[in-house]
């Protein structure tokens, strides 16, 4: 990987990481309202597989999407501005954390819904597929999603109709509360590629490279024509589940997971390698904090939106 690429990498996680701690301080203020669930901690998936696709390939987040959508180019002042409720955010404060939707970013939307989106992918990829236009669909899920039936269906028909998509299960161990073997026979969500035909992959999700390399090589077989890949990425997230549950997970396994975090690991790495100096990376931190600084400014000035537009953007 190029001196350029690596710290590109670096810059998205430092955004992902400051953008999700800010979020826990507007929280705490009561700015932002609803459920909050970090990204911390998982960084290394979605900027190593964002950074292996291109501008107009596809994004399916989760709710735990912050992370997709910073990297793959959203804008931090209209995310931001979502969060807040603001009539400036990504989809005019009618969305919030879990729903924010970019067209011209790729975004196809966060999910709710666990396991929501993986249909969608199925949807976005037919159409790439269609269309002929080469664009890949990279989805989003974590293992809790694995035990749905969104997941199983989709999986076959992406595999049955070679579609271009790339599966990413981000496994952090945990469903809210509920441990990966209560509700998961098996240890590897990514071994049951096999019952699909298509290449499976587990890996390290803590390492950026890894990912990036991984999910690379799936996005060319996918814009060749031979169909999805399933990558599962072990990870862990920082936090509890969201900002309203207390964390119920041991505590010597989370303190030993924050010893893999994926940021001080790739600075080490960058810095071993002589790819980047400590006085750059401090600058780095220092334009994303200004960044973060000027995206809570514009939300906080921009208005509510108002009671007069309640009913703008209902179907029923
Ligand atoms: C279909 C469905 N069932 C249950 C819930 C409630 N719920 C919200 S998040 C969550 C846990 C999801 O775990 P996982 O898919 O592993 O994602 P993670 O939060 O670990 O990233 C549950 C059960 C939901 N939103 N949707």
């Amino acid at each position: 990987m190029d001196r350029k690429k690596s710290i590109e990498l670096l810059d998205l996680m430092y955004r992902i990481r400051l953008f999700e701690e800010r979020t826990m301080v507007l929280f705490r203020e009561g700015l932002i309202v609803g459920a909050l669930h970090h990204y911390i901690g998982e960084e290394a998936i979605a900027v190593g597989a964002c950074a292996a696709a291109e501008k107009d390939d596809y994004v399916v987040s989760t709710h735990r999407g912050h992370g997709h959508c910073i990297a793959k180019g959203a804008d931090l002042k209209r995310m931001m501005a979502e969060l807040m409720g603001r009539e400036t955010g990504y989809s005019r404060a009618r969305g919030g954390s879990m729903h924010i939707f970019s067209i011209e970013e790729g975004l196809l939307g966060g999910n709710g819904i666990v396991g929501g989106g993986l249909p969608i992918a199925l949807g976005s990829a037919l159409s790439g597929q269609y269309r002929e236009s080469g664009q890949v669909t990279l989805c989003f899920f974590a293992e809790g999603a694995g035990a749905r039936g969104t997941f199983h269906e989709s999986l076959n028909l992406a595999a049955l109709w070679k579609l271009p998509v790339v599966y990413i299960c981000e496994n952090n161990l945990w469903a809210a509360t509920t441990y990966i073997n209560y509700g998961l026979p098996i240890e590897n969500i990514g071994d049951r590629a096999s019952a699909y035909g298509i290449p499976g992959r587990v890996i390290d999700g803590n390492d950026v490279e890894e990912v990036y390399k991984t999910v690379d090589e799936a996005i060319k077989r996918a814009r060749e024509g031979n169909g999805p890949t399933l990558i599962e990425c072990k990870t862990y997230r920082h936090y509890p589940h969201c900002m309203v549950i207390p964390d119920t997970r041991p505590q010597d396994e989370v303190m030993e997971w924050k010893k893999k975090d994926p940021i001080p690991r790739f600075e080490k790495r960058l810095l071993e390698e002589k790819v980047i100096t400590k006085t750059e990376m401090g600058k780095i931190k220092e334009k994303v904090k200004n960044m973060l600084d000027e995206a809570e400014e514009f939300a906080r000035k921009s208005p509510l939106p108002g009671v007069e537009t309640v009913e703008e953007g209902l179907w029923a």
